[in-house]
């Protein structure tokens, strides 16, 4: 039997494939139906996310994944807007969008998919990379102390910011649905386990 899950071209054991199976249950829950929702993500690993939510979609560019979102929310207000991408694409290249969609403070679920690592480029720092970690580009270990983006989000003015783990499926679920629900925007930094290039 086919399924969604026998599309997904992720790494055996990626922790994306849970946080989307935990999307797809927190819209069935909520009673959200396709026709009601989009999902924006970005470039990387985790901009496939949307090819695997049924529903509207758009995979956009590398760093563009909020300010697509804001321009569906802005034209579509009836519309759930929930935006998907990697901790390089928010929070490196599209930090300054990520802290102005916190100021502005529009209606969107941002979704981070936090490996703390470049991974469809094979591996590099990226700004959620922990002190001392090995990567591509930190060979001799990583210097430079990551962000936090629950605190940042605070800081600009996000009522709705925390953390959830891909392997607590459960909590994950449940912390999206309560993000879905807030009206504001809302980030759900999700630690996601990519066996493929994180190993520390
Ligand atoms: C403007 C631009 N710069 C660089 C790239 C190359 N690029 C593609 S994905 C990526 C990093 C992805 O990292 P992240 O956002 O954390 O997603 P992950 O693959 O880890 O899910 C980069 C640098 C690009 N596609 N576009
Ligand atoms: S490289 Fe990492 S994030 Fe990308 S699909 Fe493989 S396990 Fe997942
Ligand atoms: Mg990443």
């Amino acid at each position: 039997m086919r399924t969604w899950l026998t599309n997904i071209q992720w790494c055996p054991g990626c922790g994306d494939t849970l946080i989307v199976a935990a999307i797809k249950k927190a819209f069935q829950e909520l009673g959200i139906e396709s026709h009601e929702r989009v999902v924006v993500s970005g470039v990387g690993c985790s901009g496939k996310a949307s090819q695997y939510i049924d529903g509207y979609a758009a995979e956009t560019l590398h760093w563009r994944t909020l300010p697509f979102a804001t321009g569906v929310k802005m034209t579509n207000p009836e519309l759930t807007v929930l935006a998907t991408g990697g901790d390089g694409d928010g929070y490196g290249i599209g930090m300054g969008h990520f802290i102005h969609a916190c100021k502005r403070d529009l209606n969107i679920t941002y979704i981070v998919m936090d490996n703390e690592n470049y991974a469809l480029t094979t591996g590099q720092a990226s700004p959620t990379t922990p002190i001392w970690a090995k990567t591509k580009t930190t060979p001799d270990g990583n210097t430079s102390t990551p962000f936090d983006p629950v605190e940042m989000a605070k800081q600009a003015w996000c009522r709705f910011a925390t953390w959830a783990d891909s392997v607590k499926f459960a909590e994950m679920k449940d912390i999206i649905k309560e993000a879905i629900k807030h009206d504001g925007f809302s980030l759900v930094n999700i630690h996601q386990a990519c066996p493929s290039y994180k190993r520390w």
